[in-house]
């Protein structure tokens, strides 16, 4: 812990159930800001397409929206992605996604992943490398991830709802982060897990009885000039693959263990 003498570490519960340090350090302010701002934004729907959001994945439970946007030359289009899968809970999800010790066997694009800062448990600062893709130069991110449940009783036919959500960090607050040789990528991610049960028991629940409803949002931004029509064609192909092996390989890691609420 950064706070080891703290009295605020006692185990209290917030809207994030985030008890202990991560609420006293510096960052802890707009880590809670950004989370429950992320929150509200992947609950709102897609709309009928009359807000912007273009379906570009249609396949079975899985859909992924975005919406064309460029900054200064540089493509950012905001992507949203829906799924259903069966057998994990939500904190499972979550846990896979968070934990810094699975992230290699899902995620294709790393190079190297560093952790900066722990900040507590359930909240991490991350320095990644990815793979460069030709011909655009080398990126990396250096972002907080910050796991948490939420308490806030607003999707009352879910069982539980848990989230990570990962925030760029400035890098004033970490200069050894810098990398002459990478593009700094700028993102926000959110992943929003709710657990279902089927006919709501509360005994002798089996993998059988679980689905897990995701809500994936994104927005990336280049950080430095990559061809706009190449950075697309990757999200394309990218991202659902990204979403089908992630949550493949959940459920593979989940099967033969205990539940995990
Ligand atoms: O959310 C995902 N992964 C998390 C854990 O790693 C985390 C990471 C996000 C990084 C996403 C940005 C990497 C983009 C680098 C490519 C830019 C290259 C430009 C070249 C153009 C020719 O939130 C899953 C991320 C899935 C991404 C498809």
């Amino acid at each position: 812990s950064s706070v080891p003498n703290s009295t605020e570490n006692a185990a209290t519960e917030d809207e994030f159930g985030t008890g202990g340090a991560a609420r006293v350090h510096r960052l802890w302010p707009e880590i809670d800001r950004i989370c429950t701002e992320q929150l509200k934004y992947a609950r709102a729907g897609v709309g009928e397409g009359g807000n912007g959001w273009q379906i570009f994945v249609d396949e079975g439970e899985m859909k992924m929206y975005k919406r064309e946007e460029e900054v200064n030359g540089l493509v950012v289009d905001p992507l949203k992605a829906c799924h259903m899968v069966k057998g994990v809970t939500a904190r499972e999800m979550c846990h896979y996604f968070f934990m810094p010790e699975y992230r290699n066997d899902w995620e294709t694009t790393l190079e190297d992943v560093q952790i900066l800062e722990r900040i507590s448990p359930d909240t991490l600062v991350f320095l990644q490398t990815h793979k460069r893709i030709w011909p655009a130069s080398q990126r990396d991110a250096m972002f907080w991830s910050h796991m948490g449940k939420v308490n806030d009783n607003v999707d009352a036919d879910a069982h539980d709802v848990w989230i990570v959500c990962n925030h760029s960090a400035d890098e004033k607050d970490y200069p050894e982060s810098k990398n002459s040789k990478c593009v700094r990528v700028i993102l926000t991610v959110i992943l929003v897990c709710q657990t279902y049960i089927e006919n709501n028991k509360t005994t002798n629940i089996t993998r059988d009885d679980l689905s897990c409803k995701i809500t994936y949002c994104s927005v990336v931004n280049p950080g430095g000039w990559a061809p706009a029509s190449a950075l697309r064609a990757i999200y394309k192909r990218e991202y659902p693959k990204f979403l089908k092996r992630f949550t493949k390989y959940v459920i593979d890691q989940c099967k033969d263990k205990p539940i995990m609420f």
